[in-house]
């Protein structure tokens, strides 16, 4: 028993040694997971992914339990919480800045923090998924620096080959630091390289080439997977807007290194009419890629129009209503910045668009926690 309690508090550090960790070799159904030595978890949830399509979507939102609006860090608070009585079924969390070795997020959150945080809402039946927004390994600025050939140079023969693979490093060391009550590997959808088709980051648009992009993402699952014996990954590709299928999967790495297909959608300047018919027609197209594919399709992020105070059941819902999709991640809720700028994507306390919310929550077809937690997808 001893034993067993030191082997469980060696496991939840941030430090845990990094040893290869031994996947169980089981298939499922629909295929499985790209990992065919996933834990028999990470498949539960794959397939439980998959035959929820058919009831609803799941309702998530970034961030959620670390701060909303006007709040910090308060144990168990959640604007969704406040809002419904229920929390998201998906958490949504961000490892940007943990490859150069800050204790905090680029959004300030605490990378030990983040891990408690991620174990309690699993701990709960909930979904994980995160993202990463990692600074440019060429020029040692952020994310947002699109200098030319920095995806080449973090590629096997690259210059920067070396740093890239000890950034990985550190992302293994956290994602086995995330385990359940009974010492299981808390499976995570893994975000990485989103918005691909967009030219503001530097692995995005135009910065490399399909043949670069397809490289990296393969390198890097092969990476976490067979070099750090990571099992309990499900990989999500997620572009940003598209217009086609064939810009959707220009850079599509193939079948076998994809679990999760998404988009990430922010209405911005559109009109509501204008968000609905972009988002159908782009979660169509989606559709029918993750039915050739077999694969399970997500709105990996969006915003809507705050502003609107029915545009949950009047807008959003018209836009996703009729498809098939596993979630909806709403981005944070980071609230006034020091800028002067507001940042919020869900309705928090005091918020106009609440009663529609709760409209929006009571619908048989959307999932929050409560549902999920039924639903036992980790079995
Ligand atoms: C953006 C904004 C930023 C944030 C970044 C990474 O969309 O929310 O404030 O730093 O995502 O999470």
């Amino acid at each position: 028993m001893a034993k067993l309690f030191l082997i469980y508090i060696l496991g939840i550090g941030l430090h845990v040694s990094n040893h290869k960790l031994v996947g169980q070799a089981i298939d499922s159904t629909n295929g499985g997971p790209a990992d065919k030595k996933a834990t028999k978890e990470t498949i539960a949830l794959y397939d439980n992914l998959k035959k929820l399509l058919n009831k609803g979507f799941m309702f998530g939102h970034q961030d959620d339990l670390a701060y909303g609006v006007g709040w910090k860090y308060e144990d168990g608070r959640s604007d969704i919480k406040d809002v419904t009585g229920d929390y998201p079924a998906v958490y949504g969390w961000e490892l940007g800045h943990l490859e150069i070795d800050k204790p905090v997020n680029l959004d300030s959150v605490p990378f030990d923090k983040m891990q408690q945080l991620i174990k309690q809402g699993y701990g709960r039946g909930a979904v994980i998924t995160i993202s990463w927004h990692l600074n440019n390994p060429l020029t040692g600025k952020t994310a947002w620096n699109p200098e030319p050939g920095t995806v080449a140079c973090i590629l096997p023969g690259g210059s920067k080959h070396d740093l890239y693979k000890s950034w990985l490093d550190k992302i293994a060391l956290f994602m086995t630091g995330l385990k359940g009550s009974r010492g299981e590997f808390i499976p995570v959808i893994f975000r990485p390289y989103h918005e691909l088709n967009g030219g503001w980051f530097w692995w995005g648009g135009k910065h490399c080439t399909p043949d670069e992009f397809k490289k990296l993402w393969i390198f890097t699952v092969s990476y976490l997977r067979d070099q750090k014996g990571l099992h309990h990954l499900l990989y999500a590709y997620n572009t940003d807007r598209y217009s086609s299928k064939d810009e959707y999967l220009e850079k599509y790495p193939g079948d076998e290194w994809v679990d999760v297909i998404g988009f990430d959608i922010y209405q911005r300047n559109s009109s509501n009419e204008e968000f609905i018919a972009d988002i159908d027609k782009m979660l169509s197209m989606l559709e029918e890629i993750a039915r050739e594919k077999n694969k399970i399709p997500a709105l990996t992020e969006f915003g809507g129009n705050m502003a609107d105070n029915h545009w949950w059941t009047d807008t959003f819902l018209k836009g996703i209503g009729k498809h098939k999709i596993s979630y909806v991640l709403g981005w944070r809720n980071a609230g006034g910045k020091p800028g002067g700028q507001f940042e919020g994507y869900v309705p928090y306390k005091g918020h106009g668009s609440n009663d529609n919310f709760i409209k929006f929550y009571k619908l048989e077809n959307t999932f929050f926690e409560s549902d999920i937690s039924n639903q036992k997808i980790y079995q």
